[in-house]
């Protein structure tokens, strides 16, 4: 498979409703697609970056940058391309997860939809369905955030997510158990906000029996994790630490996380999300599919990675509707509290030619 080009094309969609969270309110996203051009046909990728380096150091116009600046032309020295080549010819850059893995999710695009293979059979997905939770934002009151709760559970949601940071804790989590009762599947997300002083107030929220708190601490901060982990028995699950197989094979040695969420564009692509998830698994760590407000392409093979036989538990795999009033593909829906995998080739969808030409607010061509 020969490589002819990359478009980058960014895209900003409003959110149905603001989305806050410790590090930020976010009421629109930006999103970077990539279009890869082979002689064999086309491939879509979506990169998980935000426009700002709030949740990771990478950020939308430094992808833009390290995309065209190296990343493409390095592919140029792969005499065919293929997906499974992308990642060790990108390697001898460093850092830049999103933007390599958004390269290799086109190119694999690509080469799987030559090949009529949906993402879901290449990545080894064993089920035609997943569970799906949804990430509930941090709300100015805890009447709103029970209506938005009563909401998103009367829309069959199989489990909910709350954003926590301090303040906004312990109190709304005593709430939502009041009102929607013990068998409610509950987890908390703190994106980084807390420090290992925080323990003791962390340890409040042990009686309520959430099913884990994610990355309470800084990213870098694995071994106060374990350490956090000693000191409550709601369960740790790391987010931002968790950057590729190898650190999530050393954060479960250190008992720094008895869960993962696994965000592909996180850890540099789905390949390497696959690895994680087997890494997991021989560990028997669960795990489950993060978000990044993804559009339907991005949704697409986030379903199709929740398929693994490891992801035990719903992600933030949330329906079209839950995001965005027009998605950029064939909306996404709830079915029972569950979505279904794609299974046409490679991704199974794709965005809709009108939308694009009418949404984007920045289109590049590389030529290779
Ligand atoms: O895609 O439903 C989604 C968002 C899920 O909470 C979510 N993502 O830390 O897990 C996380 C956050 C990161 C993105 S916040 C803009
Ligand atoms: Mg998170």
């Amino acid at each position: 498979m020969r490589l002819e080009g990359v478009e980058l094309i960014t895209v900003t969609l409003p959110l149905v409703s603001p989305f806050r969270t410790s590090f930020g309110t976010q009421t629109e996203r930006e999103i970077l697609l990539v279009r890869a051009v082979t002689d064999v046909g086309e491939g879509w990728g979506e990169c998980a970056t935000l426009l700002d380096p709030l949740y990771s150091s990478e950020y939308l116009a430094g992808v833009l940058d390290v995309s065209r600046r190296y990343l493409v032309p390095a592919l140029r020295d792969l005499a065919g391309v293929e997906a499974h080549r992308v990642a060790p010819t990108l390697r001898r850059f460093q850092g830049h997860r999103m933007a390599k893995g958004a390269l290799e999710m086109a190119v694999l695009d690509a080469e799987l939809r030559h090949r009529g293979v949906s993402f879901g059979r290449e990545l080894g997905a064993v089920a035609d369905s997943v569970a799906c939770g949804v990430s509930v934002g941090i709300m100015d009151s805890v009447p709103q955030l029970l209506d938005a709760v009563a909401d998103y559970v009367d829309q069959g949601y199989a489990r909910i997510k709350l954003k926590i940071e301090p303040g906004w804790d312990v109190e709304p989590v005593r709430a939502v158990r009041e009102r929607f009762g013990d068998d409610l599947l509950l987890q908390v997300d703190a994106n980084t906000a807390y420090g290992l002083k925080d323990a003791p107030h962390l340890a409040r929220l042990d009686p309520f029996g959430l099913l884990l708190i994610e990355q309470p601490l800084p990213e870098e901060d694995v071994r106060g994790h374990a350490e956090l982990q000693r000191r409550i028995t709601t369960p740790v699950c790391l987010d931002e630490s968790i950057v590729s197989a190898r650190s999530a094979a050393d954060a479960i040695s250190l008992g720094a996380c008895q869960v993962v969420n696994i965000k592909p564009g996180r850890v540099g692509g789905y390949l390497e999300a696959r690895r994680v998830h087997d890494v997991c698994a021989a560990h028997d760590i669960p795990v489950w599919c993060g978000g990044m407000l993804e559009s339907g392409i991005g949704r697409a093979a986030n379903l199709a990675l929740a398929a693994l036989p490891n992801f035990t538990l719903p992600g933030d795999t949330s329906a079209s509707d839950r995001y965005y009033r027009t998605d950029l593909t064939t909306p996404f829906t709830l079915d029972g509290g569950r979505m279904a995998v794609p299974t046409g080739p490679g991704l199974g969808v794709e965005p809709i030619p009108e939308l694009l030409t009418e949404l984007a607010t920045h289109r590049e061509w590389i030529a290779v």
